[in-house]
């Protein structure tokens, strides 16, 4: 399995006889304004200015704010731990010192998702227009505070932030990962820890492929051998596993509460052998096939023709439904190479009512548009080229899209030939090539105002555990997530080589397990 040397010098600390010493100073300085992924809007340092936090400050929230209450505990707990205060969270909606956490006073201009951070030696205030913009500016100060900040273990301040002003929003609504855990089955606490990490770099949606050939990975009350036959196996022979409702709606509170929306995915009308291992009458010849273990794609296929499985599709998609507070329930219809043409657009055009009958809109990769897609529906292409005339024409009709160009954002896909994990089927993708394309600019004929957002999706046929997701995702995840969040003129390859690089030393005190690129300039020594 590939595995990272962690840099050995960007700790803050070194372990003697098992115990952590701290190592001041090293990391305070390390941290500037300039630093933060995805880039700011707008960002102004203050020269010679810091605020420290010390064991007198106080988090502040706007007063009869639950929400920014919340923000507020998120943010105290682990500075908590690391620090050593007791950082008290106090309603207060006009503090004139600490950090206050504040739904007044922000500029227009910032949008529901944005916010406005200013750092004095006095106080740091982050003013936001709706609570996921206040989110969205905790996750900036974290990556202003020291890198021991993140540490799971009391560290040993001082604890600077540098000071300045901060002018930050969205330039895309949707900011997506998605995780295959159909493939390989990941536990609540797996998908919770790759939530954290996403929301840390401002990705608001989290897609998750529920099922495939391999694998159903959610309970159904209706159709209960979805999961527990359909949920037993993964690639490989290796452990099934599946979502109980219950697991499902922890992890869409889980989600909430960092302002990340679950985009549940059922995949149909190819991907579906479990499903048709699991009740014989789904199958056309009313035999079931075994279920599968490989890694193949395009041999299943939902009976079309059949009234049942469109009752099925209709309960499998009313219970995720009522579980799924967000607004898109996803349908795949990828590589549906068992289903004739006719019978595909017949089997989405059926389906994607069933979906808005229950308030929801579909996605659908971008196969879907070969159908007659529903205004409301969203295409997420994942193709290899930069041009793609039925998807060009579905955007010229108004068919929102979410770029996920398989050579650029699949997380799946190697860094280097090097290296163990992942797939080579879209390319090789390095730092360079995950970042240097533009959403808006890229896919002829859909243009900015057609994109509804990024997603990078991160495929399981080779991936196991935690460690396997991590070593994926960084340093590329924060590239995707860049090119969703910062407006594209502060698009700059050298300057984000560095700014990624200044998050290396963070994830290493997260116990992140990340890919050492050597296109990333990591901080010195590191
Ligand atoms: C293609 S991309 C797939 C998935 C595989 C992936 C592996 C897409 C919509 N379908 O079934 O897991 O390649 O990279």
């Amino acid at each position: 399995m590939a595995r990272l040397t962690a840099p050995l010098c960007v700790l803050a600390s070194v372990v003697i006889m098992g115990i952590v010493q701290p190592q001041p100073a090293a990391a305070a300085t390390a941290v500037t304004f300039g630093s933060v992924v995805p880039a700011p809007v707008s960002s102004t340092p203050s020269a010679g200015v810091t605020y420290s936090l010390t064991s007198a400050t106080t988090v502040y929230t706007e007063a009869g704010s639950s929400a920014a209450a919340a923000i507020g505990s998120l943010l105290a707990a682990p500075l908590r731990t690391a620090t050593g205060y007791a950082l008290p969270v106090v309603a207060n909606s006009a503090p004139t010192d600490g950090v206050a956490l504040l739904l007044n006073g922000a500029p227009a201009q910032v949008g529901t998702q944005g916010y406005q951070l200013d750092v004095t030696s006095s106080a740091i205030t982050i003013r936001a227009n709706a609570p996921a913009g206040l989110f969205a500016g905790v996750q900036t100060l974290r990556q202003l505070l020291p890198v021991t900040a993140d540490a799971t273990t009391l560290q040993t301040g001082p604890w600077p932030v540098p000071g300045g002003h901060i002018v930050d929003y969205p330039r895309f609504a949707y900011r997506g990962a998605m995780l295959d855990v159909a493939r390989h089955f990941f536990s609540v606490a797996q998908v919770e820890r790759y939530i954290d990490q996403i929301a840390l770099y401002k990705v608001n949606y989290l897609h998750l492929h529920l099922s495939d050939d391999q694998g159903w990975r959610i309970a159904i009350n209706s159709w209960p051998n979805l999961a527990t036959y359909g949920g037993g196996t993964a690639v490989g022979g290796d452990p099934g596993g599946y979502y109980t409702q219950a697991d499902y709606s922890a992890i869409v509170a889980y989600a909430a509460a960092r302002y990340v929306t679950i985009v549940p995915e059922i995949d149909m009308p190819g991907h579906t052998n479990a499903a048709l291992a699991s009740y014989a009458q789904l199958n056309c010849n009313g035999v079931a096939p075994n279920r599968y273990t490989g890694t193949n794609v395009g041999f299943s296929s939902l009976c079309v023709p059949l009234e049942l499985t469109y009752t099925f599709v209709n309960q499998v998609l009313g219970e995720i439904a009522a579980l799924t507070p967000g607004p898109y329930l996803h349908i795949g219809g990828d590589e549906a190479s068992s289903t004739t043409a006719a019978d595909y657009a017949t089997f989405i055009n059926r389906v994607q009512p069933l979906v808005t009958a229950y308030g929801k809109a579909a996605m659908g990769w971008h196969d879907v548009v070969h159908a007659t897609p529903l205004p409301s529906t969203v295409a997420q292409f994942w193709g290899t080229t930069t041009s793609d005339s039925a998807v060009a024409a579905a955007a010229a009709n108004g068919t929102k899209v979410v770029m996920s160009p398989a050579n650029r954002a699949y997380l799946d896909m190697k860094y280097s030939r090097k290296i163990k994990l992942g797939q080579t089927w879209a390319g090789l993708i390095d730092v360079d090539t995950a970042y240097s394309w533009d959403p808006g600019n890229y896919l002829a004929g859909v243009g900015e105002s057609a994109v509804l957002g990024v997603e990078a999706p991160l495929w399981t046929e080779t991936l196991r555990t935690s460690a396997d997701i991590e070593y994926m995702a960084f340093p590329r995840l924060p590239a995707i997530a860049e090119l969703g969040w910062s407006p594209y003129a502060t698009h700059n390859l050298t300057a984000f080589k560095t700014r990624l690089g200044a998050q290396g030393p963070r994830w290493h005190v997260m116990g992140v397990n990340y890919y050492h690129s050597t296109q990333v300039t990591w901080p010195t020594g590191s």
